[in-house]
Formats: C-alpha cells, sequence, structure tokens
C-alpha cells in the first residue's frame, strides 16, 4: 500500500472502525453461541461484512438517515447505536425499544436515525426514496441510506425505488451489501449482470466496491455520498463481500455450499483492516490485541447485564402502537388482563 501523511483525525477514525469491526464480529459470535444454548431465539449474523458496514457508516453524518437491513450490527455500533440496545433486541426484553414486537435481528434505534427494519427484503427501499423525497422538498441536508443484500435486487421494490429515486432526483444512496447469497442460492443463480451495472438502466450512477475493505468502502462511500448530497441524484453502490456466518441461526449451510472465506483468511475483513493498520503505521499486534481483549470483555459483560432484564410487561402488547387505543383493544385488554 502507499505511504500517505495521515492526520490523527485519521488515524483515530481508523482505529475506531476497526474497533467497531471487532466488537462487531465478536458480538455476532457471543450471539451465535447464546441462541445454541437456548438463552436467544433467533440471529442472523453479520460476519464478513464488518468492512462493508463501517466503511459505509464512515462516510455519513448524524443527521443522515439509514433504512438499513437485519445484517447491520457492525453499521449500528459504528453509528453509536449502544451495544445494550442491540442485545436487548435480540433478547426482546423490557428494554428492547420494540418491546419483543419485532423479530429478533429486526432493528430500530432512533437514536442515530436507524429505522425499523421490515421482514419482507427490500420493502425498505421505496420507504427510503420517500424518506429522501422529504428531504428534498424540505431542502435539507441530509441524504438517505438503504442498505440490502444481493437477493433483494430480485425483488420489485428494488426495481420501483431506482426508478422513482433517478426519475425524482432525490438523494438516496442504495447499497447493496452483496455477500455472494440469498439464503442457499448463490448470486450467480440471482441475475445474469452484475448488480451495480443496473443502476445504468434507470439513470444512476453504478459502483463496483471492494466490501472487504474498509478503507476502500469509506473512500469510495465519501465521494459517492458527498456527490448525492451536494444534488448529484441517487447512486447505487455494490459492495461485494462473502457471508461467512450461515444465513440466520436455523440455517445450515453445509447443506448447500462450501465455506469459501474462512474467519483469518487472508479476505477476512478483520484481517485486511488489521494489515492496514500496521501497513499505515497506526497500530501493531499489540494494539490489536489490546482492542480485541476488550472487545470480549464488553462483550461479556454487556450480554450479562441484558440477561438480568425481564420480558416486557403483556400489557406492552396493547402499548404504542396507537396514540389513543381504540375501544375494540381496550375491549381486549379487559378480556386478556382481568
Ligand atoms: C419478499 C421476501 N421474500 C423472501 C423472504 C425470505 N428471505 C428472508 S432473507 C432472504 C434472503 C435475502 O438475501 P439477500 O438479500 O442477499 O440478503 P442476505 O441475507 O444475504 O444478507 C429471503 C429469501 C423474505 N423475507 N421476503
Ligand atoms: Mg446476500
Amino acid at each position: 500500500m502507499e505511504m500517505e501523511k495521515l492526520t490523527s483525525a485519521e488515524k483515530s477514525a481508523y482505529i475506531k472502525a476497526f474497533t467497531a469491526m471487532v466488537l462487531g464480529r465478536t458480538l455476532d459470535k457471543k450471539i451465535v453461541n447464546a441462541q445454541r444454548q437456548g438463552r436467544v431465539g433467533f440471529y442472523t449474523p453479520t460476519m464478513g461484512q464488518e468492512a462493508t458496514q463501517v466503511g459505509l457508516s464512515m462516510s455519513l453524518g448524524r443527521e443522515d438517515f439509514i433504512y438499513g437491513y437485519y445484517r447491520d450490527v457492525s453499521l449500528l455500533l459504528h453509528r453509536g447505536a449502544p451495544m445494550e440496545a442491540i442485545i436487548n433486541q435480540i433478547m426482546g426484553n423490557s428494554k428492547d425499544v420494540e418491546k419483543g414486537r419485532q423479530m429478533p435481528s429486526h432493528f430500530s434505534y432512533k437514536g442515530v436515525n436507524f429505522m425499523s427494519v421490515p421482514s419482507p427484503v427490500g420493502t425498505n427501499l421505496p420507504l427510503a426514496v420517500g424518506s429522501a423525497y422529504a428531504f428534498k422538498l424540505r431542502k435539507e441536508k441530509g441524504v438517505v441510506v438503504a442498505t440490502f443484500g444481493d437477493g433483494a435486487t430480485s425483488t420489485p421494490d428494488f426495481h420501483v425505488a431506482m426508478n422513482m429515486a433517478a426519475v425524482f432526483h432525490v438523494p438516496v444512496v442504495f447499497v447493496c451489501e452483496n455477500n455472494g447469497w440469498a439464503i442457499s442460492l448463490p448470486v450467480e443463480k440471482q441475475t445474469e449482470t452484475e448488480i451495480y451495472k443496473k443502476a445504468d438502466a434507470y439513470g444512476m450512477k453504478g459502483i463496483l466496491v471492494d466490501g472487504n475493505n474498509f478503507l476502500e468502502m469509506y473512500k469510495t462511500c465519501t465521494e459517492a455520498v458527498n456527490n448525492v448530497r451536494s444534488g448529484g441524484g441517487p447512486v447505487l453502490i455494490e459492495a461485494r463481500s462473502y457471508r461467512m456466518g450461515a444465513h440466520s441461526t436455523s440455517d445450515d449451510p453445509t447443506k448447500y455450499r462450501k465455506d469459501e472465506v474462512k474467519e483469518g483468511d487472508a479476505k477476512d475483513p478483520l484481517i485486511i483492516a488489521e494489515k492496514i493498520l500496521k501497513d499505515l503505521n497506526i497500530g501493531d499486534d499489540k494494539l490489536v490485541e489490546k482492542i480485541k481483549a476488550e472487545a470480549q470483555r464488553i462483550v461479556d459483560a454487556k450480554f450479562q447485564e441484558c440477561e438480568k432484564i425481564p420480558p416486557p410487561e403483556p400489557i406492552t402488547a396493547f402499548q404504542e402502537v396507537y396514540s389513543k387505543n381504540t375501544w375494540m383493544l381496550d375491549e381486549e385488554v379487559g378480556d386478556i388482563l382481568d
């Protein structure tokens, strides 16, 4: 890698990025293990997509909105969502902002403008476009980001959203986290063309980027986001990585694939990030080990804390949907809780 002169702000941004990636990976493994022990119900691992998510997050501002998807744990962590908010959501306990009413991994965190994740794949895309249209009409400077997988590009919503975004020239950044798989379907069977090329048909720029490399992601996304922010119209970014884990804790990928990238391989985004820090003289083995040990300590402590939190009270199933409950709901509450 060519040597660059880095400012101290850049150095700390890169260390923050690496730390978020390590936290994401560590939390991921903790939750998968806990699911195997029957301590949480379900989870969609983020492993392999840490660099894509963190590099993207580095390019965004506080005012920007994210219509993300169920794998965006590293993005949430880097953007500043408290780790306990993520764990509480997975557990569906009484401190979960959704009070257990969403499936685990379907996060929502207002503090960092991360909208509620919908289960039907691709449905966040038209919502992101509508939101970006509102930004435009109000002349606000924020951009809206939609993240989604390679499989989501086969949904009608993807095409509807791309077309409307381009026609109305709204400030939206589509980021396809192409991890090579949609459950058991490889991307080669998903589409006859490369995903970033689809942008051309709608009249927007399509960009291909190495999603395993956080620095490439950061640089590419920063340029793209700045262009969208200054009125350049929407963009589609295809970030290529690899889903290192199972689709979800209900999936057994050994039934349909041989793992092509394993933890610690040269293509592992954490290994690439470690090498970047070392090549740029920002960090050494000692720093890397310190960050990893600290991440493990934090994850273990937070997990233990969250496990002590009781489930939501039954009455909460009837609250926070309407500003004032309908008479039918009131009757139901009476029947159940009397
Ligand atoms: C409209 C719709 N169809 C099917 C499903 C079932 N489903 C859930 S996740 C998934 C795969 C999505 O793959 P991709 O978009 O590549 O994201 P990834 O899980 O690989 O990150 C499918 C088919 C769904 N939730 N919604
Ligand atoms: Mg996929």
